[in-house]
């Protein structure tokens, strides 16, 4: 039997470091995770994604924004790979506060790379790149070289994320490498986001417990996959021959308006008497539209998404529905 790797996640108690932990533990990977000190304290609340792996998986507290913190987990854990997926990740949050989306995203990445090159640069990294970076797109379908546009302090963390890892890995050999994901969503996906927001919504309408929705811009469009298939790729990236960046997405679009009406159509209601405008959810600057070119993904990593829209939608209205019963 071969060496047992170590994986450290940040971001362990997200939808993705969830997904991504069983992922790893079926590989028979030792799982390490980054949290902060407030959610040991607070389990039932924080940690409620994990709570079924707490037994399998080792926490560790640090804060993205402290360096010696972080230092300290790497210096002793040496972790064979390293994904990085802990963020700010509420783009319509990070026009409220760009001070610490910008803090947080750009200085937490900096300082696990800086970590990883003075005290393991053994350990691969994985970086939580996001199809935001695209942002007012500059081509229909975008692939790892369409041009970055921008356009919310998140999306230029990510930018400075996706910078960030290059450079160390041209400067300084480090095997990191960036995962430029589309929307990905799940049962595990948090409330403020417009799927969970309308799947969760859907249910409690269907039970009585909740009369209308209220949205913002439902003609944005998105490329929606689900998070399961993504956590896969991340994996994928971390074992080829040569650290590279990679599109993930499913290269299909839907508007919010169709994942709505088919939210409501799955409990046999009609989404026109339910929604409501509310303007107060327009962002100052939206990404209208979002598409995936994953061709690189499906040639050199052998990966493409396994859950269409229509799935995605199902599960995530009938978890809901059981949740909310
Ligand atoms: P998520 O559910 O919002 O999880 C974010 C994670 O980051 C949580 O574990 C959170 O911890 C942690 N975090 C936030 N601020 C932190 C801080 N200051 N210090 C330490 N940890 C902190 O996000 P997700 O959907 O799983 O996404 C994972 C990563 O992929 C993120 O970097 C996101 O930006 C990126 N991404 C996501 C998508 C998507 O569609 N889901 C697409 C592209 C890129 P707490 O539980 O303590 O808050
Ligand atoms: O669900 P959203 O908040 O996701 P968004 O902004 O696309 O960001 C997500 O995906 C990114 C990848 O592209 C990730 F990097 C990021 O971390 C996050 O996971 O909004 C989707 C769309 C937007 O155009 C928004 O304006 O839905 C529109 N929308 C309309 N009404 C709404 C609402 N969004 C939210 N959250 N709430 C609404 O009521």
């Amino acid at each position: 039997m071969g060496k047992i790797k170590k994986a450290l996640i940040t971001g362990i108690t997200g939808q993705d470091g969830s997904y991504l932990s069983e992922f790893l533990l079926k590989k028979n990977y030792q799982v390490y995770g980054l949290v902060r000190r407030v959610a040991l304290e607070d389990e039932s609340h924080r940690l409620w994604r994990i709570k079924h792996i707490l037994k399998k998986i080792k926490l560790n507290s640090a804060s993205l924004e402290s360096y010696a913190s972080i230092v300290k987990i790497i210096q002793k854990i040496k972790p064979d790979e390293i994904y990085h997926l802990g963020a700010q990740s509420y783009v319509a949050y990070s026009f409220e506060d760009e001070f610490s989306t910008l803090n947080t995203n750009i200085n937490g990445t900096h300082y696990i790379l800086s970590a990883i090159k003075d005290f393991s640069p053994k350990s691969k990294f994985y970086f939580a790149g996001s199809s935001e970076m695209f942002g007012k797109v500059q081509k229909n379908k975008q692939d790892e070289k369409t041009r970055f546009y921008p356009r919310s302090a998140y999306g230029i963390s990510k930018v400075a994320g996706f910078e960030l890892t290059r450079n160390y890995r041209e400067a300084y050999k480090i095997f990191a490498c960036t995962g430029i994901l589309f929307n990905h969503e799940s049962p595990r996906r948090g409330f403020e986001f417009v799927t969970r927001k309308i799947s969760s919504s859907v249910a409690k309408i269907k039970l009585g417990k909740q009369k209308t929705l209220q949205l913002g811009n439902i003609y944005a469009k998105r490329d929606w996959g689900h998070a399961k298939d993504y956590v896969e790729a991340m994996w994928l990236m971390l074992q080829q021959k040569k650290p590279e960046d990679f599109v993930i997405g499913t290269g299909k679009m839907h508007s919010v308006k169709d994942f709505a009406k088919l939210a409501f159509s799955i409990v046999g209601l009609n989404y026109k008497k339910y929604i409501r405008f509310n303007k107060n959810l327009l962002r100052p600057s939206e990404v209208d539209t979002l598409k995936a070119n994953y061709n690189k993904a499906k040639k050199n990593l052998k990966w493409k998404p396994k859950t269409n829209f229509t799935q995605l939608v199902k599960e995530m209205v009938k978890e809901d529905l059981n949740f909310f019963k």
